[in-house]
């Protein structure tokens, strides 16, 4: 079986050639593929046990903006961190090695600067929604190229908050978003129909992961079980691509304030 190597010289993507143009060929139409069976059980149990030892290492000595927990004082309400690579080597490691980089340098057609490793929880029962959002609009990049890689750890269904997206959305170009005030979430866009035609749920097993464009809408319910639903997702933009100052300093501002009245400050996560 033939394998492709794309822009990236150091790895491959181990999938066969067929199947990465076919999967491309969905990606830019759609604006979001689901590449069944990425990671191998051995895979997802590695990124499990790397998780689970961040948290327990790691976290204590971050800045609460680094892990969102409902409550502080109560470890089991985790619900989302961000900048994994920034604070880890492990992870480090993982977002600028693993195998999603020539994957996701061959579906944007550019080079792969690493945006940021995050890690997604839905508790059980999870009343918080994730807003509609593009992630293009927390990043400003001009020209809009960008992409993420959504690696599923659990199993996801509607019942526990799986991701949806609106099929070709991407095509509508950066749309306004307002503060949405959901934490980890900080911005969405206020009157999109969750209910429309191009709704597309994900239904996911763990290794499966989901490559979505910078510009798809895309969003999560609540969970209406006593499931956990945890994601490991790596950002990136094209190396092509220029910061837009002028919005990043908007969206970052409406971020602030957001964190400042939910009390989630640079103190550290043990205090
Ligand atoms: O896991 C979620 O609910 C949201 C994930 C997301 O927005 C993303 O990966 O861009």
């Amino acid at each position: 079986m033939q394998i492709v190597t794309v822009m990236s010289t150091q790895h491959d993507t181990a999938l066969p050639d067929f199947q990465l143009g076919s999967l491309r060929d969905t990606f830019e139409r759609d604006g979001f593929v689901i590449i069944r069976n990425l990671f191998r059980e051995d895979e997802v149990n590695e990124l499990r046990s790397q998780v689970d030892r961040y948290v327990r290492d790691v976290v204590p000595t971050l800045p609460k903006t680094a892990a969102f927990f409902d409550d502080y004082s109560k470890p089991e309400t985790l619900r989302k961190m961000q900048s994994l690579d920034k604070h880890d080597d492990w992870f480090k490691g993982f977002m600028s090695e693993g195998k999603h980089v020539p994957l996701l340098e061959y579906f944007i057609r550019d080079g792969f600067v690493p945006q940021g490793l995050e890690w997604f929880n839905k508790l059980p029962y999870d009343k918080n929604f994730t807003p509609a959002h593009q992630d293009g609009f927390y990043w400003c990049r001009k020209p809009m190229i960008g992409c993420s890689l959504w690696i599923a750890l659990d199993s996801v269904d509607e019942s526990n908050a799986c991701l949806y997206y609106a099929r070709g959305s991407h095509k509508l170009g950066i749309m306004p978003h307002v503060s949405s005030n959901v934490l980890g979430f900080s911005q969405g866009l206020p009157d999109w129909d969750m209910k429309g035609p191009d709704a597309v749920a994900c239904i996911m097993e763990p290794g499966d992961a989901i490559a979505h464009s910078a510009e798809v809408v895309h969003w999560s319910g609540v969970s209406t079980t006593d499931r956990s639903r945890r994601a490991l997702a790596t950002f990136c933009y094209g190396a092509s691509t220029v910061r837009d100052e002028v919005a990043f300093a908007r969206y970052k501002a409406s971020l602030q304030a957001q964190l400042a009245a939910q009390d989630i400050d640079g103190k550290p996560v043990g205090t």
